[in-house]
């Protein structure tokens, strides 16, 4: 029997940029559509970041019913063992919820650095997730409230896919 693979090139090249950046974050953040929380899943993200903390976002969740994504929330937590949390991408509310809960799933390898010696830092972490979930509406007022906020440079890693 003949399978046929389709797995386009741009993909492929993606993923491999994805695994080398991965190297450089403490955190990822995946992004889905609260709308359609299993479909807009990164496809076979296990596989890719490996033992890496992750959290998971339901964003545009304005647009759903709180009940339903709640429940949601829940069975993907519980199949993932990942934390799941609801956000809208204007609510600055929501967008402290992933900063602060990206920053807590980092500190465990912070720590370790500092036992190592180096001095703590801020968290490294990347955002994934398909198109049009919201990851660029969420980059972009992070950045903005971090620049407004301290002057600071923001603490996100952007990347294509
Ligand atoms: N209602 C609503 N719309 C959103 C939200 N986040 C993003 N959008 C809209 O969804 C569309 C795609 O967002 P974008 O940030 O470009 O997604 P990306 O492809 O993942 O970077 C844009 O029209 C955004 O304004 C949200 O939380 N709620
Ligand atoms: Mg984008």
């Amino acid at each position: 029997m003949e399978y046929i693979h389709w797995y386009p090139g741009h993909i492929a090249k993606a993923e491999r940029k994805l695994k080398e950046l991965l190297n450089l974050v403490d955190v990822v953040v995946e992004v889905r559509d609260a709308r359609i929380p299993s479909s807009s899943a990164y496809p076979d993200i296990k596989r890719l970041i490996g033992e890496k903390p992750r959290l998971i976002i339901l964003n545009k969740s304005d647009l759903t019913d709180s009940d339903l994504t709640k429940k949601w929330a829940q069975k993907i937590s519980k199949e993932t063992s990942c934390q799941v949390i609801m956000t809208c991408a204007s609510a600055q509310n929501d967008l402290k919820k992933i900063t602060d809960k990206a920053s807590a799933l980092a500190q465990e390898k912070i720590a370790k650095l500092v036992q190592k010696g180096l001095l703590p830092r801020p968290a490294r972490v990347m955002i994934v997730g398909m198109p049009n979930v919201g990851k660029s509406s969420i980059i972009n007022k992070l950045i903005k409230r971090t620049k407004t906020k301290t002057g600071a440079k923001a603490g996100v890693t952007r990347t294509q896919q």
